[in-house]
């Protein structure tokens, strides 16, 4: 059974991750109104990814015999400057979701909830990926600079570089 601090905090990364899909899927608009449709692609599947990632904790809440709360969520942003402009926003996204994860580690640990712990250790593993997935694909955008063809050569790039979704529960 979860505290009820520890079912507040649940719920409120189900909320972070749920935010982070619609931003996704708001980037890919983006995206594909500026011809970037590999970009678009592969932030459509991430997008997707981030919903799985929210119906992990989801189901773990409700394993627990609680109930998980489906929040209300805010409008992402829809105007970026470049493609630079939205990869150096997931960045730094990610970098505040791996904060919140940390968060709740700490939590977890000073509660002595070890069930809960471990359930977060998949997130712990999958936030240094997704740190070190959008800081190369930033650095690389930051490589061309401005130069057409080669943000068009990653965007062809990000077309075929294949996302895990994740279904997991
Ligand atoms: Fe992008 O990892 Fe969940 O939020």
């Amino acid at each position: 059974m979860l505290s009820a601090l520890i079912f507040d905090k649940l719920n409120q990364q189900i909320e972070i991750e749920f935010y982070s899909a619609n931003l996704y899927l708001q980037m890919a608009s983006w995206c594909d109104a500026n011809n970037f449709s590999g970009s678009a692609k592969f932030l459509l599947e991430h997008a997707d990814e981030e919903m799985g990632h929210m119906r992990r904790i989801f189901t773990y809440i409700n394993d627990t015999g609680s109930q998980a709360i489906i929040p209300a969520l805010q409008q992402p942003p829809h105007q970026y400057e470049s493609l630079l402009g939205v990869f150096e926003e997931i960045y730094k996204h990610e970098c505040y979701v791996t904060s919140t994860i940390n968060e709740l580690v700490a939590v977890t640990t000073n509660a002595n909830d070890y069930s809960t712990l471990n359930f977060l250790q998949w997130y712990v593993a999958e936030q240094h990926e997704e740190e070190r997935l959008f800081m190369g694909i930033r650095d690389r955008i930051k490589m061309v600079s401005d130069s057409a063809t080669g943000l068009l050569i990653i965007d062809n790039e990000l077309e075929t570089k294949s996302v895990a979704v994740d279904t997991a529960e």
